[in-house]
């Protein structure tokens, strides 16, 4: 059957058995979260312990044997597993058990494609999707044809068509993402000049990174009065959004950016990299968690934040780590996190409460890095004035004969433009 034929069934008529395979006891948590944010069913789970995964049928044989009776017995009819799976593993479960196969990468890839909005999220989205497809030589003919059409609505772990089709597939599909690799260079080049127009501006830039669901558009909201949308579910910002707000006078822009999650697709991390890197050019990073977990869990996931900041460069970055939802912890918890966690801020982007010990924080951070200048403005020059007071907050002016001298503290940019004002300057 062609996947547009059985691409009517609703979402959540799909129930899913979550299968995984780990050295550890494998925690099915977060994949039962992922698949309720794609609207499918969970109607059971089947873990085992095991060093590394079967590299044909990712379970042993007895293990696949029970996976077939459990499918069964709770009446599922798609398996989701916990790890990306090798196609050959994939082919060989769903020819075992006679039910299609889904693995962790593409579950989260149908998600993005779910709530990309921007004309540049789409993009991302539809060739990371593309180049997973791909590389399983998965029938892509009904992507394709579906384009335009808006998002695939065969629900996941839909089939491509036969094999014979793969070959005009594949060179259809390179030439699509030759194409949006073009499209998404543009757009990369649009938002240069729009970063060089701010660079000008030279107002210091946050970004906010962090686990998904950790709060990040909720504390962009509470420090700068925004209403940008939140929700209690995974990758529900994928475009980068930036406010402005103040500290002391001076201000600030900051970014919310897409989160992350254990095992991201790499797909994904190349698709949104430039994204990513343009909001981790900030000048301080704020790597927000969610302290409402508990602290295995949440030191999994500050590493797995680290790993893929690590992964796009931003590795080394200046950054204060949030520990947001301090409200749901109780005392002991807050005594505990301090203790384990000695440098963090912990915060509720929810109540407010902590808010202004962040902002304390990203003033010192940022401050630390700040450049201090004497600059001699003359009259002529008037409103660079006004300028230097929204960039340098405070500053310590006089006048004088030939102008008005100036004593700020500016972020490394503004120090380089307002150069040629020095005092003491060359130039
Ligand atoms: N109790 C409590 N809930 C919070 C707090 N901050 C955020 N939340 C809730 O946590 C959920 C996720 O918040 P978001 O701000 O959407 O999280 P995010 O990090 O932007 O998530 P993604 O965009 O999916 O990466 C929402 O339901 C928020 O209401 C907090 O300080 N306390
Ligand atoms: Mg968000």
């Amino acid at each position: 059957m062609r996947p547009s034929d059985n691409g009517k069934a609703p979402r959540a008529r799909q129930r899913a058995l979550c299968i995984a395979a780990a050295p550890e006891d494998p925690d099915l948590a977060e994949l039962r979260e992922l698949l309720r944010t794609a609207g499918v069913g969970v109607t059971g789970e089947l873990t085992q312990r095991r060093a590394t995964p079967d590299p044909d049928r990712y379970f042993g044989k007895g293990k696949l044997a029970e996976l077939k009776r459990a499918v069964k017995e709770c009446d599922a009819n798609l398996i989701a597993c916990d790890d990306e799976l090798l196609p050959r593993q994939e082919r060989n479960i769903e020819e075992e058990i006679g039910v299609p196969v889904i693995d962790r990468t593409a579950i989260i890839l149908d998600i993005f494609a779910d709530h990309a909005n921007s004309a540049e999220g789409k993009l991302q989205v539809e060739l990371a999707q593309l180049e997973y497809n791909l590389a399983r030589m998965r029938g892509l003919w009904t992507h394709l044809e579906r384009l335009g059409a808006g998002r695939m609505d065969g629900g996941i772990g839909t089939r491509g068509p036969g094999e014979t089709q793969i070959e005009t597939d594949r060179r259809l599909a390179r030439d699509r993402i030759a194409a949006l690799r073009g499209k998404l260079a543009d757009t990369a080049g649009t938002r240069a000049i729009m970063r060089r127009e701010r660079e000008r501006a030279a107002l210091p830039t946050v970004a906010l990174a962090g686990y998904t669901n950790a709060g990040k558009s909720t504390l962009l909201n509470a420090l700068t009065g925004s209403e940008i949308p939140t929700d209690n579910r995974l990758f529900h910002t994928l475009d980068p959004t930036t406010r402005s707000f103040e500290i002391s006078g001076r201000a600030f822009l900051l970014t919310d950016t897409v989160g992350f999650i254990r095992k991201l697709p790499h797909q994904l991390v190349d698709a949104f990299a430039a994204t990513l890197e343009e909001a981790l050019g900030a000048d301080l990073l704020v790597h927000v968690a969610d302290a409402s977990t508990e602290e295995d869990e949440l030191t999994a996931m500050l590493s797995a934040v680290d790993d893929v900041l690590a992964e796009i460069g931003a590795g080394d970055r200046p950054r204060v780590l949030v520990l947001n939802k301090i409200d749901l912890a109780s005392e002991d918890r807050r005594r505990e996190l301090s203790f384990r966690h000695p440098g963090a801020v912990q915060l509720s982007a929810a109540t407010g409460e902590g808010l202004d010990d962040l902002a304390e924080r990203v003033e010192q951070d940022f401050v630390a890095t700040l450049e201090e200048v004497d600059l001699l403005l003359p009259y002529a020059e008037g409103g660079k004035l006004s300028e230097l007071h929204e960039l340098a907050g405070e500053l310590e002016r006089t006048d004088t004969s030939e102008g008005v001298r100036v004593r700020a503290h500016l972020p490394h940019g503004a120090a380089r433009r307002f150069g040629r004002f020095a005092v003491d300057g060359a130039g």
